[in-house]
């Protein structure tokens, strides 16, 4: 077992408390991952003033410069990939697969935003006095809190901390407390790659209390957070407040919509990836199922039988194809909307029970469950669950299927499956998400176009890669007039009449 601390101004550093708590592989809590530093306010200062101090220099260092730095992270990672996907995989347990495909998203991601070092542009655009130019330029915020959760411990810090980084701003990472190890792992593979101490900060703790903290500091001055819409409300309020920027990505409801013309087969093994991938824990994991009458019973009675067949287990093992819910408070929150779900008259079909048999005894597993007749207006429709649940329904038509799509606060990933080229087209404007697919599931966004989500899900500020990605985000925008005359020229008024 390890034992991993902050690292503040380039330091590995004790946290001020002393104090220390487990990270667990929730496959099989024994293993114990490693001991984490519980932090407390002092500690969050120090990081903060770690990160203001080196920022002068780093806004100044040449971002072409600064991408070298990145790039080499970015090599570091490809290199320690099969590594650092095990690590994901015991600590968060999503099977062996996408552990990998957490850490090909950090790798991409890491190239990607490297690369944009070349390209912060800006614009120039002519004047219109003589001798006068106009050109708007990116400049960095200052310091940066990043807040990210533990379904993809790698990449979504990658995400944030390369894009932030590339534009010139230095930071503070506060990943959850569910995935600590994996944090310490990126966090040293951006060290050994050069980064300049104090440009990147790592606190950790338990609970809120440490990102709150973080995210309300005076001295900070963006914040970027992944995780529950609670936290997220709260700290866009304060936000609001304090006039910082905030990214706020918050999870979902996501829907697949299916039409009788639609590919079945294809449908099925989208649903099936959409909903149990990564044990349902993924703010883009469909939870509702949305059928067209007339397919509704055989559509449902294959995808019964295919989830029943799906094997629980380590995520290592090669046979696994659901790991465990990421801790016991997850796994007691997902068997109470199993429950509520009974109580509010939808059928459970399969699964729904704890499973603790033979080896998976020590984890929290759960059998993937399948609601039908479920209805707008249940909780188990309207909340977002985070586990491996679906909730079923029918629909008249196209038209009855987008509005039941829609009808949620939540509004990040969404999908049709149609062979019907008119549905396919209309759906792309018809369906109100962040992001759609057409004839694939909700999830696998890729990071050289924008992420985010509409309504409950989002904050408005995308992301990942694209020309309104997180390059928007991270950097703001200055424009500068220079007037070469000699004399007072005045915009916007007549020149005949100076
Ligand atoms: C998340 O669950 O917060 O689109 C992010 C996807 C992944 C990212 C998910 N690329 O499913």
């Amino acid at each position: 077992m390890t034992r991993i601390n902050n690292y503040i101004g380039g330091e590995w550093v004790l946290p001020s408390s002393g104090e220390f708590a487990q990270s667990v592989n929730p496959a099989r809590i024994s293993d114990i991952v490693t001991r984490y530093p519980l932090s407390a306010k002092i500690d969050v200062d120090r990081a903060v003033a770690a990160a203001r101090e080196a920022y002068p220099a780093w806004r100044d260092f040449p971002a072409p410069r600064r991408a070298e730095i990145l790039y080499k992270a970015a090599e570091m990672l490809q290199r320690a990939k099969p590594e650092l996907g095990k690590s994901v995989t015991r600590e968060m347990g999503k099977v062996s697969s996408e552990g990998l495909g957490d850490i090909q998203e950090a790798i991409d991601m890491a190239y990607y935003m490297a690369g944009e070092g070349r390209r912060l542009v800006g614009e120039t655009v002519p004047c219109e006095l003589p001798h006068k130019d106009g050109k708007s330029i990116r400049v960095p915020h200052g310091v940066f809190a990043l807040i990210t959760p533990w379904n993809f411990p790698v990449a979504i810090p990658v995400w944030k901390i390369f894009a932030s980084l590339i534009c010139g701003n230095t930071a503070v990472f506060k990943p959850s407390s569910d995935s600590p190890y994996c944090a310490a792992l990126l966090v040293e593979i951006l060290e050994e790659a050069g980064l300049p101490p104090g440009v990147l900060n790592l606190v950790m703790g338990q609970g809120k209390k440490v990102g709150e903290y973080l995210a309300t500091h005076p001295d900070v001055d963006g914040i970027s957070f992944t995780g529950s819409c609670a936290v997220g409300e709260t700290l866009a309020q304060h936000a609001a407040v304090l006039h910082r920027p905030i990214a706020m990505e918050m999870g979902g409801k996501n829907a697949i919509l299916i039409l009788k013309d639609a590919d079945l087969d294809l449908a099925l093994h989208g649903v099936l990836w959409g909903a149990f991938g990564t044990t349902g824990q993924r703010c883009t994991a469909a939870s509702r199922i949305i059928l067209e009458q007339t397919i509704y019973d055989r559509f449902l009675t294959r995808l019964i039988d295919a989830a029943n067949a799906l094997r629980l287990g380590d995520g290592l093992l090669p046979e696994t194809d659901v790991g465990p819910l990421i801790n016991a408070p997850a796994l007691d929150k997902v068997m109470e909307y199993i429950r509520i779900g009974q109580e509010e008259g939808a059928e459970l079909m399969c699964g729904g029970e704890r499973a603790d048999g033979g080896s998976l005894q020590e984890g929290y597993f759960m059998k993937p469950a399948v609601f039908a007749n479920a209805r707008p207006g249940m909780r188990i429709v309207e909340e977002e669950i985070f586990g491996p649940v679906v909730a079923v329904m029918s629909c008249a038509d196209y038209e009855e299927g987008i509005r039941l799509v829609n009808q949620s606060r939540y509004g990040l990933s969404t999908s049709i499956y149609t062979n019907n080229v008119n549905h396919a087209a209309r759906a792309e404007g018809d369906l109100d998400s962040g992001l759609v697919y057409i004839n694939a599931s909700t999830i696998g966004a890729e990071i050289q176009l924008p992420f985010g989500g509409f309504k409950h899900s989002g904050s408005g500020h995308p992301e990942a890669g694209g020309r309104m990605g997180g390059i928007d985000f991270y950097s703001r925008i200055k424009v500068i007039y220079r007037d070469f005359s000699g004399r007072l020229q005045k915009a916007q008024i007549s020149q005949e009449s100076t």
